[in-house]
């Protein structure tokens, strides 16, 4: 409902408006009017649309005062041309126009000015709140840290590194061909039985088997498929067997392999090297010994011992009795290894006269847990928070 008459709704006659002097004081009144609402910050001009009809109801009092004053259909300068300007008598047409032009620069004006004061007020405003207050005390935001099995493998990474080895990585789903055929294993070879394999179920007349690698040995053949002599890599990962889990056995856990191969590597090559990674990651104090073992892909095979790190490689606990870790055997049994069986040259196109290597496949898992005397592989994968951070 109005509530304050808009005398620019009217034309000059009907406002009794016939001479000079009466146009003026009528563009005064209109001028004096806009003056006090254009001086309004946003909050004022809100509550004066309450209150006066003069207003429009746009949302932002901003765009209301403007509109009802400079609004192309129904603003105060577009009523004053249609009921003042167009209607008043020739007599006085000059005078009107005149008075409007003046009146349309100042409106004009002024609401730039307010729009361009209304805004740094804002702007200031907000500066103000966003603030920061140096002196309050900062956002603790925990930081997460690398899992056990990830910083052993950074270890191992490191030492290797530093003497010329690089890092490969290849797929968690194989062919029996590069997990066991290409390794020198047939099929129905006993060794098959010792990795029992995951298959992957696929569609009828799918060209190969698929399974999980119960190995990263695989990265062998396909390292050396792609690569000539020198060879000298790493190959950290993930692999799978239908184990049972219990302590010392999981479904999925990790593995480092190994394989360096070159036109003149020895057996001494083999064992300073596998010597130089045990006392690195172990400490110089601890001493190693090879015992003759069997896979199908070195030849010779080797099973590689540490003496036990928790007893000094005496067999007896600090405390006095048999040391738990070893069983009193003074030894623990590390990984395997051997020199590359020539066999599995002739699966990748290297001349098994001219060149040779040794290859080594470490249980990331186990080894941590002897290095950090765990005494069950599951905690690694449960994830319970209070084993994660006693390493940090
Ligand atoms: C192999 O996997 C060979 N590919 C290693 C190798 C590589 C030999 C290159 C020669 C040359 P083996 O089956 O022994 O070997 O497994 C290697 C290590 O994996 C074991 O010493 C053990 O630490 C770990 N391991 C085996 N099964 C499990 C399991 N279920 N859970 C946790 N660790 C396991």
């Amino acid at each position: 409902m109005p509530t304050v008459d808009n005398p620019t709704e009217k034309t000059l006659a009907e406002l009794g408006v016939n001479d000079a002097q009466g146009v003026a004081e009528k563009f005064a009144e209109v001028r004096t009017r806009f003056d006090r609402q254009v001086a309004f910050d946003a909050d004022e001009i809100r509550s004066l649309m309450l209150h006066e009809a003069w207003l429009g109801s746009d949302s932002d009092p901003v765009t209301s005062l403007r509109n009802f004053w400079v609004g192309r259909k129904a603003g105060v300068l577009t009523l004053i041309t249609e009921n003042w300007l167009k209607k008043s008598p020739p007599s006085l047409k000059g005078v009107v126009g005149k008075q409007f032009n003046e009146l349309k620069t100042h409106i004009e004006t002024k609401l730039e000015e307010q729009r361009k004061r209304i805004e740094e007020k804002t702007e200031a405003a907000a500066l103000n709140r966003e603030q920061v207050d140096l002196s309050l005390p900062g956002v603790i935001r925990p930081v997460g840290s690398h899992h056990l099995i990830r910083q052993v493998f950074q270890e191992i990474e490191d030492i290797f590194f530093s003497i010329g080895f690089s890092i490969v990585e290849g797929p968690e789903i194989e062919t029996p061909y590069y997990n066991f055929e290409a390794l020198n294993i047939p099929e129905f070879h006993p060794v098959r039985d010792d990795m029992d394999t995951f298959y992957l179920e696929l569609p009828k007349g799918a060209k190969t088997p698929l399974l999980l690698r119960t190995h990263t040995s695989p990265m062998q053949i396909r390292t050396m498929e792609k690569q000539k002599p020198p060879v000298r890599v790493i190959v950290p990962g993930k692999v799978y067997r239908r184990d049972n889990p219990d302590a010392t056995h999981s479904f999925a856990f990790h593995q480092i392999e190994g394989l360096a191969v070159d036109t003149d590597i020895t057996f001494c090559d083999f064992t300073g090297t596998i010597e130089y990674f045990v006392k690195q990651f172990f400490g110089p104090s601890v001493k190693t010994r090879f015992r003759p073992s069997y896979f199908p892909f070195t030849e010779p095979s080797v099973e590689f011992d540490v003496s036990c790190p928790f007893c000094g490689g005496t067999g007896t606990a600090a405390a006095g009795g048999t040391c738990t870790k070893c069983k009193g055997a003074a030894w623990i049994e590390l990984f395997g290894a051997g020199m590359v069986d020539p066999a599995v040259y002739g699966f990748v196109n290297y001349d098994a006269k001219k060149v040779s290597g040794f290859a080594f496949g470490i249980g990331i898992d186990r080894l941590a847990m002897l290095k950090y005397g765990i005494d069950d592989i599951q905690v690694f994968f449960q994830n319970d928070v209070r084993f994660l951070r006693q390493f940090p």
